[in-house]
């Protein structure tokens, strides 16, 4: 898995961001600090999207990025909501629409490819883990480790 990161990374600093002479889809990096993700764009235009995630916390705990279709209506802070009132089972309440990233642990990283179609999306963790270590905290979506994005 490591040796394939970088690989994928060399290519993608080889190459433009829309498009590439490796055939391979458009690479974005998402990374987790503070409970938040970084590096997602609002926008990306539709089709096959590499996307890698990275856990940079400062310390042990394991995120996830789940990529989620929002229905008509709906937004982060439903999502936030629903993790709030009723907590990790939340999760089964939204279409997710492949590609679970993680379980990763800090300083781990996972790459996957999705084919998006228009719509909107969010991605979002509803691990547990709190920082002390501690297991069977809130979701993280719960603490709004939520992120809404749009395909156009
Ligand atoms: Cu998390």
């Amino acid at each position: 898995m490591l040796a394939l990161a970088g690989v994928l990374a060399m290519v993608s600093t080889a190459c433009s961001k829309s498009s590439n002479a490796s055939g391979l889809p458009p690479l974005t990096t998402v990374f987790v600090q503070k409970f938040r993700y970084h590096g997602m764009p609002a926008t990306l235009p539709s089709g096959l999207h590499m996307f890698r995630f990275e856990n940079q916390e400062s310390f042990p705990i394991t995120h996830e990025m789940i990529p989620i279709a929002l229905p008509p209506g709906k937004t982060a802070q439903d999502v936030i909501n629903e993790a709030k009132a009723k907590g990790p089972d939340s999760e089964d309440e939204w279409l997710h629409i492949g590609g679970d990233f993680g379980p990763a642990d800090t300083g781990a990283s996972v790459i996957e490819t999705l084919y998006l179609p228009p719509g909107n999306y969010a991605i979002a963790c509803w691990q547990t883990g709190k920082p002390n270590g501690q297991e069977n905290g809130p979701p993280h979506a719960a603490i709004g480790m939520v992120f809404q994005f749009k395909v156009t």
